[in-house]
């Protein structure tokens, strides 16, 4: 064999193994606020959840896999961009009328647009919550940039989140069953003449708020900003998880002949939570569990579709959630009362919103019958991480500046590693809330605490051994001042790494 053929043969092999581990599909199914301990096969008894349950027995479940902030904006930002939110300003909790914020295709990598370029049909359904537009949005016209600059081919969102205006699907760009003779206005500061709120006309509220929530009313309930008009747009609570499901389902059906990367965002289990009737008294702890049992529900369909279409072998489907659990979310639903001993964060400290491991240590299942063997794992890895991982296994060359926050876990999030991280920012509300884990251990520094959460009375920060004290509540930072120090030095040293 001459040594131009050799090469042009071992070309050929490597590339057909190489096209035979590319998945047909990539599903990231993604919830909103569920905790690591929400779910039966993460330890909830009061709660039934036979379709997570059913992927965690199939597949990879990982018992140490973080979202890059324990909120909304900015985990879903990591999440697209691979960056570290806390980097760049602008990019907490944000209102239902804020521009974009994510990167655009056209100026950087970003996880739909990787995804496009190895081949695959690329779309979001569900929650957004990423800003749209450039300034103020016209909600009765085209609505951009917004997911399709990003890289999506589809887009079928809510702007923001369910307890904000406007209370509308958006289909690429165009709000969904718009009468134009009835056009659209939101304000995040003024309300509306004429227009009934929470606070003035409590009586009109079906849903109570527990705090805030009382600015516009839409179907009874209270929410965050003023909106006018789009009468006939109006999502209907009760039917927002099907509305979504269907979507999805759809998608995968048209989609079943094409490569696609499926982002299904879920409004489950956020609030407010106002689920389906068939759902009601479906767990034994309220209305959080029975939200949860339909979020279950809408996995099992989308699972079902994935069946039908005989794509079950052939998808990669990643489920986690985008932050940790909140019981009162500012909606007197009764969730508190009705817990009934179930522990939302599961073992760990903290949940939505704080510092402690609750808020960002969440569910992560990695499911691909055939290719990825059941099991659990407790490999260190982030949400950054998703994009470059799915950028090695698709086979997209990342150059620095991509992802740059992101590490390849591939062999981590396919079972072949029980290696993941080394070291984990982990970030809670505002910029300066940051800790660091590094294998064992995390360090809070005093800043990074607040509501009233105390620091170290002796130190810069708080140091925690997870091992043994996996609740965080015994501080070391006393007896491993070296650890501490090295630890802060660390964090300072990634805190002043200037974003590019
Ligand atoms: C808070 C809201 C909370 C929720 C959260 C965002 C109040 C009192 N609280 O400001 O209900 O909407 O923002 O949640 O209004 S997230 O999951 O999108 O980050
Ligand atoms: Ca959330």
């Amino acid at each position: 064999m001459t040594a131009l053929f050799r090469l042009v043969v071992l070309g050929l092999l490597a590339f057909e193994i190489h096209a035979a581990e590319r998945p047909k599909a990539v599903i990231l199914f993604y919830t909103d606020d569920l905790g690591y301990g929400d779910t039966g096969c993460y330890g909830a008894v009061r709660i039934p959840t036979p379709n997570v349950d059913r992927l965690a027995r199939e597949g990879l479940r990982l018992t140490d896999a973080h979202s890059t902030s324990a909120v909304c904006t900015p985990s879903r930002y990591a999440l697209l961009s691979g960056r570290y939110p806390w980097r760049t300003r602008g990019t907490g909790i944000l209102p239902g009328d804020a521009p974009l914020i994510v990167p655009t295709a056209d100026t950087a990598m970003t996880l739909p647009s990787m995804m496009k370029r190895a081949g695959y049909k690329t779309a979001v359904i569900g929650k957004w919550h990423l800003g749209l537009g450039k300034g103020k949005v016209d909600w009765n016209g085209d609505i951009r940039p917004g997911p399709r600059e990003v890289g999506f081919d589809e887009s079928f969102i809510m702007a923001a989140t369910a307890d904000r205006v406007p209370c509308v699907f958006i289909r690429n760009g165009r709000v969904v069953n718009l009468d134009p003779k009835d056009p659209i206005e939101v304000d995040y500061k003024h309300n509306f003449p004429g227009q009934p709120t929470g606070k003035d006309h409590p009586e009109l509220l079906r849903m109570k708020a527990s705090l805030g929530h009382n600015q516009s009313i839409v179907n009874g309930i209270g929410r965050i900003g003023y909106m006018k008009g789009g009468k006939s747009a109006l999502w209907d609570d009760q039917n927002l998880a099907d509305t979504i499901t269907n979507e999805a389902v759809r998608f995968i059906e048209k989609n079943k002949e094409t490569p696609f990367f499926l982002y299904v965002a879920t409004n489950d289990i956020h609030v407010p939570r106002d689920p389906h009737r068939r759902f009601l008294g479906k767990s034994s702890c309220g209305i959080r569990g029975d939200v949860t049992v339909q979020m279950d529900d809408c996995l099992g369909r989308v699972l079902a579709a994935l069946k039908r279409a005989g794509l079950e072998r052939d998808t990669l489907l990643i489920f986690t959630s985008d932050n940790g659990p909140v019981v009162d979310d500012g909606y007197a639903d009764g969730a508190e009362h009705d817990l009934n001993g179930h522990r939302p964060a599961g073992p760990w400290r903290g949940g939505k919103c704080s510092i402690y491991e609750g808020g960002t240590r969440l569910p992560f299942i990695a499911w691909w019958p055939g290719n990825i063997a059941p099991g659990t794992s407790n490999a260190l890895v982030s949400h950054l991480d998703i994009a470059p991982s799915l950028a090695k296994l698709v086979g997209v060359p990342c150059e620095k500046g991509d992802f740059p926050d992101g590490t390849n876990q591939l062999p981590a999030l396919l079972g072949q590693s029980k290696q993941g991280r080394a070291s984990l920012v982990e970030h809670a509300m505002k910029n300066r809330h940051i800790a660091l884990r590094m294998r064992n251990y995390k360090y809070i520094p005093n800043e990074s605490l607040y509501q009233g959460e105390k620091g170290s009375p002796t130190g810069p920060g708080l140091l925690f051994d997870l091992d043994a004290d996996p609740g965080e509540t015994i501080d070391i930072s006393a007896d491993k001042p070296d650890v501490a120090r090295r630890m802060r030095d660390h964090l300072r040293a990634y805190q002043q790494q200037v974003q590019d």
